[in-house]
């Protein structure tokens, strides 16, 4: 069963998100990946968070670019974490989505990574970390993973 959602605004934007659903699935966490625009599909956004919660997601990834509203969006329909990922797909590469993603007015808070595929990595990191808080197993092959990059960051240049 998926615990985390990864959400995005266009199906464009999934070359960008691959890297959290691929962070997640290393660790073994199901995600339930879609494309859901938050000006474009409003009413299924709308619907999508509100019946996830009972069907076992327990944080949520979004990335949008441009005037990228799709995490606010979602944060404004559930109490879940929900963790920003702003995409590089518009002219101003990504610094317009980070300003709307980050500077969410105080009381509905949503967690803002990097622009672009790092941020999306992180995101699906840290969507784990969320998870592993209650799962001792997880946080195993977490500490694992944290291990072995360890030891292949280390050592001689080349
Ligand atoms: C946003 O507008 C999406 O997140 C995407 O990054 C951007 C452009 O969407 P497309 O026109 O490529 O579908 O809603």
């Amino acid at each position: 069963m998926a615990s985390v959602a990864i959400l995005m605004g266009s199906r464009n934007d999934y070359e960008v998100m691959k890297p959290a659903e691929d962070a997640l699935a290393q660790l073994g966490v199901e995600s339930d990946v879609r494309v859901l625009s938050a000006h474009r599909n409003p009413e299924q956004l709308r619907r999508y968070v509100g019946e996830a919660g009972e069907r076992g997601i327990a944080v949520f990834i979004c990335g949008a670019g441009g005037a990228a509203h799709l995490a606010g969006a979602v944060a404004a329909h559930t109490a879940l974490p929900v963790l920003g990922v702003p995409i590089p797909s518009s002219p101003l590469l990504g610094f317009d989505a980070l300003l709307a993603t980050v500077q969410m007015p105080p009381g509905v808070p949503v967690a803002t990574f990097g622009v672009g595929a790092w941020g999306a990595k992180n995101a699906g990191l840290f969507a784990a970390a969320i998870l592993a808080g209650g799962d001792a197993e997880l946080r195993a092959r977490l500490a694992q993973y944290r291990e072995q990059q360890s030891a292949a960051a280390a050592g001689r240049p080349g």
